[in-house]
């Protein structure tokens, strides 16, 4: 193995093409299955647990089957892990799990230390779910966040007689502007709850029609003060909440999750491509981990013909800008696939579905196969069947 750089290297792969330009790298070894140093950490291969809910944490406190769920997909270059609410505001479905009370800290560090023990790595993700809520979740039974009072066209997620239940999401109530440095710092104290529970790291969602997905577009921000109407100010909540972020804990232990175009919880933008071209270069100020990219609609097709984007663009405009982290992309990966985006120089690749039923992904990938189909219906809620109870080749399975 080659010694690990002290600082991330911006070596080009191919001619002088900013878009190629890589920001983690160890030596010229620049396979899915290289080390590779992602901001603060070495991380042993470039493959990502992607945060996926699962719906198992009641009354927000994480437990030890999480624990053993997450160490038995120790082997990932780095785990992200589910969305974790920064508040009780911030929560938007049943059996969640938050990161606000010394409880929920105390609970995380279960699943840190058994990540840690097997060598693996683990940031938090930050969620604060804004309108995609329900008001039988939120405090004092109130309505659900928003930039603005516009109901979204999903639905979330309650347990019902102990049943996972989907239900519409409940009206809700917009933000006035003095609620809004609360919200940056509930982001802030989460980030330092997240280190003091023994996580790597934390990584900001800010994707997929949740609160600041929802500030960042025209079709759920309609607001006429300091955070609405040009791309600016649509961005500026999401800004002040990397600014507090990578201040309490150090911006390459920060990583951020962008989906430009995902039609996920009813969320559109007029100019996705003009929007994501200035969030990059923004974030390009500070020295992120990484950014994640979700491409297409997320958990479904890739290419929307009705959204087009450009993401080898806007990482060429992240670069330009000087953004020097990892550039992680996310949604529908299989081995070729990734293969060809790390040759095409993507740093890391986040598979989602697949780590969900081959907790020895990384093992999987190596040999070319064979994979377990995961099983959608223990994918929300439920006990250990189809969570901890996955085979790994070295059970003997390679049916
Ligand atoms: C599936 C079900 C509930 C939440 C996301 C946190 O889409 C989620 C989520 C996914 O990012």
């Amino acid at each position: 193995m080659a010694e690990p750089l002290s600082v991330p290297c911006r070596l080009r792969t191919k001619g002088s093409d900013l878009s190629l330009a890589r920001g983690c790298t160890m030596g010229d070894m620049n396979t899915l299955f290289d080390p590779c140093q992602v901001g603060a950490w070495t991380l042993r291969n470039r493959v990502v647990m992607a945060p996926q809910t699962r719906n198992r944490a009641p009354g927000a406190v994480p437990t030890e089957a999480m624990a053993r769920y997450y160490r038995q997909r120790a082997s990932a270059g780095l785990i992200v892990t589910e969305a974790t609410a920064i508040s009780h505001q911030g929560q938007g479905y049943a059996d969640v799990p938050g990161l606000y009370t010394p409880e929920q800290v105390q609970a995380w560090r279960q699943v840190t230390d058994a990540v840690h023990a097997e060598g693996g790595r683990i940031v938090n993700q930050l969620w604060h779910v804004g309108r995609v809520s329900h008001t039988s979740l939120q405090p004092d039974g109130g309505a659900p966040v928003a930039p603005s009072a516009i109901r979204a066209q999903t639905k979330t997620v309650l347990i019902r007689d102990g049943v996972p239940t989907f239900v519409d999401t409940s009206e809700p109530r917009a933000l006035q502007m003095h609620e809004l440095p609360g919200i940056v710092d509930d982001y802030r104290r989460a980030a330092l709850a997240a280190i003091d529970a023994g996580f790597d790291g934390v990584e900001i969602h800010a994707a997929n029609g949740y609160l600041l997905d929802q500030f960042l577009k025209t079709g759920s921000n309609h607001r006429s003060d300091a955070y609405g109407g040009g791309i600016e100010q649509r961005a500026s909540l999401l800004l002040e909440v990397v600014a507090a972020v990578a201040d309490a804990i150090g911006a390459p232990r920060t990583g951020i999750r962008l989906s430009p175009v995902t039609p996920a919880n009813d969320v559109h933008d007029a100019q996705p491509q003009a929007l994501f071209e200035h969030v990059v270069r923004r974030l390009a100020a500070w020295d992120l981990a990484y950014l994640h990219v979700i491409e297409g609609a997320t958990g479904g097709e890739r290419e929307l013909p009705e959204r087009p984007f450009d993401y080898a663009a806007c990482r060429a405009a992240w670069r330009a800008a000087g953004g020097r982290g990892a550039w992680m992309v996310n949604n529908g990966y299989d081995l070729p696939l990734a293969q060809a985006a790390v040759e095409q120089g993507a740093d890391l690749v986040a598979f989602g579905r697949p780590f969900i039923a081959n907790p020895d992904l990384v093992a999987r990938l190596q040999r070319g196969g064979p994979f377990n189909t995961p099983d959608r219906k223990t994918f929300y809620g439920g006990g250990e069947a189809g969570y901890l109870d996955y085979p790994t080749l070295s059970d003997g399975d390679t049916a």
